[in-house]
């Protein structure tokens, strides 16, 4: 029996979870823990919502409401999704609680300690009225760009220019008014080179890894460990525990603390069970493994710096022992989007589906190694021709068969005196359960899931080759025995399902009338049960996968579309117009008729055409940055709008006489082209 500590990366609190989420973190992690319990394993599975940082305060200023309602909020939205998941965790935490707080403040004071943390000044926008240093969001002043007022911070929302607070001209507090003023102010860095050799020893150390958790630390190597800091200036977070007045306004860095949130979760269910010691055995007894399920964006804080940040305290703490982090999961070929709602939704999907489809689908197609692609179709897929006609099929025959033909009781048997095709499956069925044990072991739960799949045809094709219809005719003893051998197969089947569809196992379980609890079933035994004869079992009163028709599948395909369309309009932004111009000045412009005779690239440029352009009386070169939106061919022939009388300029050493007009928006350039070419010329003039 072995020990561990399994934890799913922290999710958010600033929305729903997401499919990719399911995919990348939760549903192997949960399909892990299953596995070791049923290996008798001790294992606590450690989650909780991640409720600072900037990505919850954005969030609260867009729905217009406080931090603490936005993580409150979600945090029970998140929870009501993992449980209809059945993802569960044997504590679900949040950052926001006191133990998290404490612990943090605990690592922060530790690390600062033991020298690990060093204070470097920097200049901070500072309001005299309320006593803090203000973060970028809470500065406003005017665009130093455009002009605009209310511009912020880090951004002006009127020309989209990045900023910083001190460009700002006339900066004033957003909480109350009064002018800031620039004064130095302290910040902890973390000294994270100093525990680069420790680092490169311990990563390098596990050759087990997956290659791309490898990687990613081996290109931080290269690059060499730096400082980080590790405390912001913001109003939300784990406040940094000093006392100085200059600290009043800062917090940990949520990227410093969250990683913590594994250590307070565990102190959380240490207390819950009634025994508030026992995480240390988790987290201090040499003898557990720690293992954090993660997507691939969370490398560097699991592999690097939270290791780095438990040296720092001292050599008491577990290091990570595997890092199982999966790719990303695309939805219809395209990258999974909040901002342009481009998502499956889990607690949607809820509201529609059973869960174990879906465990099943991400599964199948699960990012072990490299992206991959959920579609509806494929889910209706998967649903239909394998859950439905593989499993929920055999599972119908046989239970049907017993109750029409044997009163509902597993039929008499011997299992010392089975026939040479039930001895043959049971030794494939061993040998299947190895590789199956191997691959569930080493967390490659698509090969050991897609294996399953094929093993359970063996079964159909048991009932189809005995023809148990047939037999029950002539020899009703035989047709006994086959019909309880395959209530064994059912039986050995939903036991290795248990991981992947426990809602199903267990549904599969009470049909069959299996008295023990499905978890208190061991891999080292389960094989060798047979269930009793004259046991009653259930016929099932509904099927167990509703096939999805394709009507159902189309009308959520066209409700993801049709959502992130939606999304993309309320957020589209409209430039804002510029100042008034006279009918005199547009007169300034001579805008003319042209047609393009050729289109080259320009060496060196990767945006850059250099074209030929006829404007009738006289051929110009011009040079725009039409590369990524056109071909040389599709230019060829093309008639232009040209702005004729625009000073030359040189573009990469070539000089461009005049400037093409199009429609420029964040995702194309598109050629303005005059209407009704026969009737024209080049050269004529555009007023
Ligand atoms: N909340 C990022 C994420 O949800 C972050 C994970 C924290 S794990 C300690 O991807
Ligand atoms: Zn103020």
């Amino acid at each position: 029996m072995e020990r561990y500590l399994v934890t799913a990366a922290l999710p958010y609190a600033n929305g729903p979870i997401h499919i990719g989420h399911l995919a990348g973190a939760y549903i192997p992690a949960d399909i892990y823990v299953r596995f070791l319990r049923l290996n008798g394993d001790d294992v606590v599975f450690i989650c909780g919502t991640d409720e600072h940082g900037v990505p919850i305060t954005i969030r609260a200023e867009k729905e217009g409401k406080t931090p603490q309602e936005i993580v409150d909020y979600y945090h029970e939205v998140i929870k009501k999704s993992f449980e209809g998941m059945r993802i569960e965790f044997d504590n679900f935490s949040r950052t926001t609680r006191e133990i998290h707080h404490k612990t943090a403040q605990e690592f922060f004071l530790k690390l600062l300690e033991n020298g690990a943390l060093v204070a470097k000044k920097e200049k901070g926008l500072y309001c005299p009225n309320c006593k803090i240093f203000l973060p970028d969001r809470y500065v406003e002043g005017t665009c130093p760009v455009c002009g605009a007022d209310g511009a912020r911070g880090d951004q002006c929302e009127k020309c989209g220019t990045w900023l910083e607070p001190f460009q700002l001209i006339n900066p004033k507090c957003k909480i109350c008014g009064a002018t800031p003023e620039e004064r130095e102010t302290t910040h902890f860095y973390f000294k994270l080179g100093d525990y680069q050799k420790r680092l490169e020893e311990f990563v390098y150390s596990h050759d087990f890894w997956r290659p791309n958790v490898i990687n990613y630390c081996r290109n931080w190597f290269e690059e060499g460990l730096r400082d980080r800091a590790i405390t912001r200036d913001l109003l939300w977070g784990i406040k940094v525990p000093l006392d100085d007045e200059e600290f009043k306004s800062k917090v940990l860095y949520v990227w410093f603390e969250a990683p913590i949130g594994y250590i307070s979760s565990t102190k959380e269910w240490a207390i819950k069970i009634g025994d508030p010691d026992r995480w240390k055995l988790y987290w201090q007894d040499k003898n557990t493994r720690i293992v954090h399920f993660i997507g691939k964006d969370n490398i560097v804080f699991h592999a690097i710096v939270f290791p780095a940040t438990l040296m720092a305290y001292g050599d008491e703490w577990n290091l990570v022992y595997d890092i199982p982090a999966n790719e990303f999961l695309n939805i219809e070929d395209e990258k999974i989007s909040t901002s342009r709602n481009w998502a499956v939704w889990v607690d949607e999907y809820l509201e529609e589906f059973e869960p174990d489809p879906l465990r099943y689908y991400l599964t199948m197609i699960a990012p072990e190694n490299s992206d991959s692609n959920f579609t509806w179709e494929g889910f209706q897929k998967h649903n239909n021709t394998e859950l439905a006609d593989v499993i929920g099929n055999y599972v119908n025959r046989v239970l049907t068969f017993i109750a029409r033909n044997f009163d509902s009781k597993i039929p008499e048997y011997s299992k010392d005196d089975l026939g040479e095709y039930e001895k043959n499956l049971l030794k494939e069925e061993k040998e299947f359960f190895n590789k199956f044990y191997e691959n569930l072991h080493n967390k490659r739960f698509k090969r050991a899931l897609t294996e399953y799949i094929e093993f359970y045809k063996k079964l159909n094709k048991y009932f189809n080759d005995m023809k148990p219809w047939e037999l029950v005719k002539e020899d009703k003893k035989r047709a006994g025995e086959v019909l309880a051998f395959c209530v064994k197969l059912l039986r050995d089947t939903t036991v290795m399902m248990y991981p992947f569809m426990p809602t199903t196992a267990e549904r599969i379980w009470v049909l069959i009338n299996e008295l023990r609890d499905i978890k208190e079933e061991r891999w080292d035994r389960f094989l060798d049960i047979f269930p009793e004869p004259n046991r009653e079992i259930k016929r099932p009163k509904k099927v167990l996968f509703r096939k999805f028709a394709d009507e159902e599948i189309k009308k959520q395909k066209e409700k993801l579309i049709q959502k992130s369309k939606e999304e993309i309009e309320k957020n589209k932004k409209y430039k804002p117009l510029k100042t008034e111009i006279t009918i005199e000045d547009f007169q300034k412009l001579d805008i003319r008729v042209g047609k393009i005779l050729s289109a080259e690239k320009v060496k060196g440029a990767d945006k850059l055409l250099k074209m030929e352009v006829d404007l009738g009386f006289e051929k110009r070169t011009i040079v725009g940055g039409l590369k990524k939106y056109y071909s040389s061919e599709e230019l060829i022939g093309k008639y232009v709008i040209v702005l004729a009388n625009l000073k030359p300029r040189k573009l990469k050493g070539i000089e461009s006489q005049g400037m093409l007009l199009a429609v420029v928006n964040d995702e194309n350039i598109s050629l303005l082209e005059p209407d009704n070419k026969d009737k024209i010329n080049l050269g004529d003039v555009i007023g």
